[in-house]
């Protein structure tokens, strides 16, 4: 199925990127810009049209597309990231995003971001964060009611947390610890998040070993996933999934991984009426 996928180069300014959990360490921005242009090519051979916005010199970590927006077949909805620095990237992303679907917008005092938001079908499950408040899982609730998705709340600060709540200090985004690997699969890290909380779907656990493997990406049925994590690959491809591996080592130091770069979505359903 030929899909969008929105990226935007790195920007030169990525030394500067917001961090939660990780130690500040030297990125490359050349190395973290042809990783970068590897991944737009990936999803270009994935079956996307990629749309790739110019890179953003004041805004650190505006390479991460994935958090200024969700975008569902019915509406997208523009977020309020949690961190102030990564607010102005909003309005480029909803212009870019304007020829493909109405808009919606998350409003103040709420925060949201994207990368909290992890969408099964009709569901979508909505971590709170230190990024998302409880008013931006209630906003994006009223606004997604209308277009028959459930929202579902998952706490992460205080609950549904993995082995190692108590001892670590917990992952930046829903999505860093749980990803989508098909329509009713996921991979998750059972350190972040409890497995009982998806006991309605097919659950993968990450290798041990590779902290940081729960975010893959998935286009069309090809899940991506970072070359950081073989003993995670082999377990998604011994139960059957086809998966392809990119170096994406240089922007995970700014607290990125696969989904953060990109929004994909799939050709609005109106316009698909249209050519009927
Ligand atoms: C941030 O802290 O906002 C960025 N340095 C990393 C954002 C990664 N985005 C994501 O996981 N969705």
């Amino acid at each position: 199925m030929t899909l969008t996928a929105i990226t935007r180069k790195v920007s030169p300014a990525i030394a500067d990127c917001e961090l939660t959990h990780l130690e500040r360490v030297p990125i490359d921005y050349a190395a973290a810009s042809q990783q970068h242009v590897a991944y737009e090519r990936l999803l270009g051979d994935l079956g996307c049209d990629v749309v790739s916005l110019a890179a953003e010199e004041d805004l650190p970590d505006s390479v991460f597309v994935e958090d200024a927006a969700i975008v569902l077949d019915e509406i997208a909805v523009i977020m309020r990231p949690g961190a102030e620095s990564r607010r102005p990237e909003r309005s480029s992303i909803a212009d870019a995003l304007r020829p493909y679907r109405n808009l919606a917008f998350i409003s103040e005092p709420a925060t949201i971001d994207g990368g909290d938001v992890l969408l099964l079908g009709k569901r979508l499950w909505v971590g709170l964060t230190t990024r998302t408040s409880q008013d931006g899982v209630d906003q994006l609730r009223s606004l997604l009611t209308p277009h028959s998705y459930s929202v579902q709340c998952l706490d992460l600060l205080t609950k549904n947390r993995g082995t190692e709540a108590a001892s670590s200090p917990h992952c930046l985004h829903l999505k860093t610890a749980v990803t989508a690997v098909g329509p009713a699969s996921v991979l998750l890290d059972p350190r972040w998040i409890d497995p009982a909380v998806f006991a309605d779907y097919d659950v993968i656990e990450v290798d041990p070993s590779e902290p940081f493997a729960s975010n893959a990406l998935l286009v069309n049925e090809t899940v991506v996933l970072s070359t950081a994590f073989p003993l995670t690959r082999r377990r998604l491809e011994e139960a059957g999934f086809d998966v392809v591996t990119i170096d994406a080592t240089e922007l995970a130091k700014a607290e990125g991984g696969l989904t953060c770069c990109s929004l994909i979505f799939r050709e609005a359903v109106e316009s698909r009426k249209w050519k009927v």
